[in-house]
């Protein structure tokens, strides 16, 4: 193929696998959001964020495959933590997370809180990508969210930063029926600063086209689609920028990386 022919596939491939993102905010009474300003911060990104994912393409960057609506499983298995266990999450769930927040803070120059309502009105992007899990499953699933590099950039990634960590609502309790040994924790994950500014790499809201539900990690999920599935960490309430995993928990990373699992999970 010509260079030039290369470069015309090339854009009309951003064009139509949505690189471009698109709003999300049809959702919602546009005065639920006026005097926010992390969330006004996040839109203001916007635009060079899509620029920089169609960069991203054309500079031959690696995209997960992405699949077709009818290829969407019929049946999604939810794994792991199916409810996080404590009041907390149960009232979030009776009130339809309504007081459910994001925070982006550690190394960065202006920390983010969203609500629930701001992130859904932010634009988001709609892949459909195939999940794999260690325990030997796989399942075809449409997510959409907020591109997590755009949250990013909206706090100011300080130069020194490593690594992205997600903080999740639940503790998992160990699954000796399964074999395991492991000793109940908080469930957390990491990712390096490139994937976690991967054109793919979302905070999910959306799955299937509906809000997402309580055992696929409502309210928000991380979708990091290049990694096995218990990258993939749901319930999140925390992004976390730091430039060592030395001190969080077990010190390797990730809930499982700290029983024993790879860090870097690529498929
Ligand atoms: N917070 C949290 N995230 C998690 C898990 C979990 O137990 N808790 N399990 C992981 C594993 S092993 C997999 S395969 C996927 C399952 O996602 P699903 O429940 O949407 O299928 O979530 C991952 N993220
Ligand atoms: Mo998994």
């Amino acid at each position: 193929m010509s260079l030039i022919t290369r470069r015309h596939a090339l854009i009309a491939g951003a064009a139509g696998s949505g690189l471009a993102l698109t709003g999300c905010s049809k959702i919602l009474p546009g005065d639920a959001l006026t005097g926010q300003s992390g969330f006004q911060r996040v839109l203001a990104h916007a635009e060079s964020w899509t620029l920089s994912s169609q960069r991203f393409l054309l500079s031959g960057g690696a995209m997960a495959r992405e699949y077709r609506v009818s290829d969407i499983s019929t049946k999604f298995k939810a794994n792991g933590t199916l409810y996080p266990g404590g009041e907390d999450y149960e009232d979030a769930v009776n009130e339809n997370f309504a007081s459910w927040r994001l925070t982006v803070d550690g190394m960065v120059a202006k920390p983010l809180s969203l609500s629930v309502a701001q992130i859904r009105a932010l634009p988001c992007r709609t892949q459909i990508t195939r999940h794999d899990c260690v325990e030997g499953w796989s399942a075809i699933g449409q997510w959409t969210g907020v591109p997590v590099g755009l949250l990013l950039k909206a706090a100011g990634v300080l130069p020194q930063a490593k690594y992205a960590v997600f903080h999740c609502a639940d503790n998992l309790e160990g699954e000796p029926e399964k074999g395991g040994m492991q000793a109940p924790g908080q469930y957390y994950e990491s990712i390096a600063l490139e994937d976690a500014r991967h054109p793919q790499t979302i905070l999910a809201h959306a799955m299937n086209g509906k809000p997402l539900d309580v055992g696929h990690g409502a309210p928000l999920r991380l979708r990091v689609e290049r990694q096995l599935g218990y990258k993939q960490a749901k319930y999140v309430q925390r992004i976390q920028l730091t430039d060592r995993l030395s001190g969080l928990y077990g010190g390797k990373g990730g809930y499982w990386e700290d029983r024993g699992y790879e860090w870097y999970a690529g498929i």
